[in-house]
């Protein structure tokens, strides 16, 4: 153990800034924003006062790597050893992916932990940077706490930083620092533990090391290289080299670390190419989020939710059978029906995984996931990239299927959910806003109206009542039904930095066995132009098309 010398804790004045309110997942901000004199301090010094009394709690702390993530790990462990905490716990290179972290600090009973990382969002000096705090179930702060944290910045004067030297990051080693003991821990290995633990990794050694099963995972340069490297190279024997772009890079390499078709698009290439492969995965990041793809075969998450979970009873860590799901309110209902089958109980959720969290610590669901290649279970309270892909290779070794059958014999059997999402990015917040707005103006007058020769069952701005708490979550996003099963849903993204990030969700419902293999925009397409219809998009955003389609 080394002693750093240090001096007292230094109160320091600060002026509060408007703009500090957590969105869909934790505070993102340009990198540039974030280095303004005290804005990062003000935040941690909000959640710390929010949380407060810090003394003798244990804090956990990492983040995907991004630019500024270093200097901000230095800063918050000086705050934090000022604030009293007795105890941190920091992944090495100040790296933790974001289901890792949620996995430390259920393991070990920490208060909670900070995780620095804009997700998806892309990283360098003129890109974002976030922060978020996760409570002592390991899951993103709900509501009531962001709230809160956003109601303390507002008005705070002042934060407690202690003065020191940096502390070492690079090194696995324990520190006294004043009354706190930092422990700079292996980010990977309890992790990976917690999956060896879950899954049939004989199997998986056999499906992946056999020769005749070529797989690769793209981490994107973003957090889960190392997480990656050490699961599927090293425990479970796939060639080296399965995992490319492994090395976390502050910039993510320049990409945006997003794992869809448009911005995965080196793993798609192996997937689709001459010679394809049989199975892909990519993940974001921070780590949360993944793609799963098969030869020449693209699984949207809505239908991996509901395979999984028509599925888990195959997997050893749900052997015996699972409470029940949950999925984000645009997520497509392939889920549901597999549900009802199962005859367990299926919730729907606004945007963003804390409001699984009440679910999960009820007991009330296993598995959950949103349409946004995010999908995870009770193992831990974050969406999770790696488990997911775990999950489909331990499913791939005990059906011993292509992943294109397994889906199809899904389809075959409850029918086909086409789902869509199309994204406006960077609007004019007003326009975007004022299309909203105009929208929920609507509402009452929609039902039974004919709109591009379909008709309107209902529509509604969606609430939430959590079941757990009874706490209540209003203007979700509008949904509108149709009489022939099909539904479209506008939101405005909480997690952009620029502007306003329009999206709109589009799915149907296909039970014809001849038309369960159309091209996903061909069979949206009398939808889209519904929604179009519906909303002006095009006169309001100013554009002829999404800028994303996923
Ligand atoms: C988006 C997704 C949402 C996800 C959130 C955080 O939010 O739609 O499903 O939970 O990102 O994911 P929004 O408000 O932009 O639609 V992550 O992996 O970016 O932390
Ligand atoms: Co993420």
């Amino acid at each position: 153990m080394t002693t750093e010398k240090t001096n007292q804790p230094k109160k320091y004045k600060t002026r509060a800034f408007i703009d500090q309110k957590p969105g869909t997942s934790g505070l993102r901000k340009k990198v540039t924003q974030f280095q303004q004199v005290g804005y990062l301090e003000n935040f941690v010094q909000a959640v710390f006062n929010t949380i407060s009394p810090c003394q003798g709690k244990k804090l956990v702390l990492g983040g995907d790597g991004r630019y500024f993530n270093r200097e901000a790990i230095q800063v918050i462990i000086r705050m934090a050893v000022a604030n009293g905490f007795s105890h941190i716990l920091v992944g090495q290179g100040g790296i933790l992916s974001t289901p890792a972290a949620s996995c430390v600090i259920r393991k070990n009973q920490a208060c909670g932990g900070i995780i620095l990382s804009a997700s998806h969002n892309p990283g360098g000096p003129d890109e974002d940077f976030g922060i978020k705090f996760n409570a002592e179930n390991g899951g993103p702060a709900p509501e009531k706490l962001t709230d809160a944290i956003f109601e303390e910045t507002l008005s705070i004067e002042n934060y407690l930083k202690f003065d020191s030297a940096d502390i070492e990051l690079d090194q696995l080693a324990t520190i006294q620092l004043d009354q706190c003991q930092i422990d700079i821990i292996d980010p990977v290995s309890d992790y990976a533990d917690l999956m060896e633990s879950m899954f049939d990794f004989d199997a998986m050694k056999a499906l992946v090391s056999s020769g005749d099963f070529r797989l690769c995972f793209d981490a994107m340069h973003a957090v889960n290289g190392p997480y990656a490297k050490e699961i599927i190279e090293n425990r479970l024997g796939a060639p080296k080299g399965t995992v490319i772009n492994s090395i976390p890079l502050t910039d993510f390499g320049g990409g945006h670390p997003d794992p869809n078709l448009v911005h995965a698009h080196e793993l798609v290439d192996l997937l689709y190419g001459d010679d394809p492969l049989d199975f892909g995965a990519a993940s974001d990041g921070d780590g949360d989020r993944n793609m799963v793809l098969g030869k020449n075969f693209f699984i949207n998450p809505c239908d991996s939710l509901a395979l999984l979970t028509a599925n888990a009873h195959l997997i050893p860590a749900y052997a015996d059978g699972i409470a029940g799901v949950a999925r984000s309110m645009p997520t497509s209902r392939a889920v549901d029906r597999v549900a009802k089958a199962m005859n367990i109980p299926c919730y729907e959720t606004p945007t963003g995984w804390k409001f699984f969290g009440n679910l999960l610590d009820a007991g009330k669901i296993t598995l959950c996931g949103e349409e946004s290649f995010g999908t995870g279970s009770s193992h831990v309270r974050e969406k999770d990239g790696l488990w997911a892909v775990l999950f489909w290779l331990n499913l791939i070794a005990v059906k011993k299927q292509p992943v294109s059958e397994i889906v199809m014999n899904h389809w075959a059997q409850y029918g086909r959910d086409y789902f869509t999402r199309h994204d406006y990015e960077a609007v004019d917040s007003a326009a975007a806003k004022d299309m909203i707005s105009q929208l929920k103006a609507k509402i009452p007058t929609l039902a039974g109206q004919v709109i591009a020769g379909a008709t309107i069952e209902s529509a509604d701005d969606f609430e939430y009542i959590d079941p757990v708490d009874n706490s209540k979550t209003t203007a979700q996003g509008v949904r509108i039904y149709l009489t022939n099963g099909g539904r479209i849903v506008f939101r405005l993204s909480g997690t952009g930095t620029q502007g306003a990030t329009l999206r709109v969700y589009l799915d149907t419902y296909q039970q014809n066995p001849e038309l369960l293999a159309q091209e996903t925009q061909q069979a949206l397409s009398e939808l889209i132009t519904v929604a179009e219809a519906v909303a002006g998009i095009k006169s309001f955003t100013g554009r002829e098309k999404p800028d994303v389609i996923t």
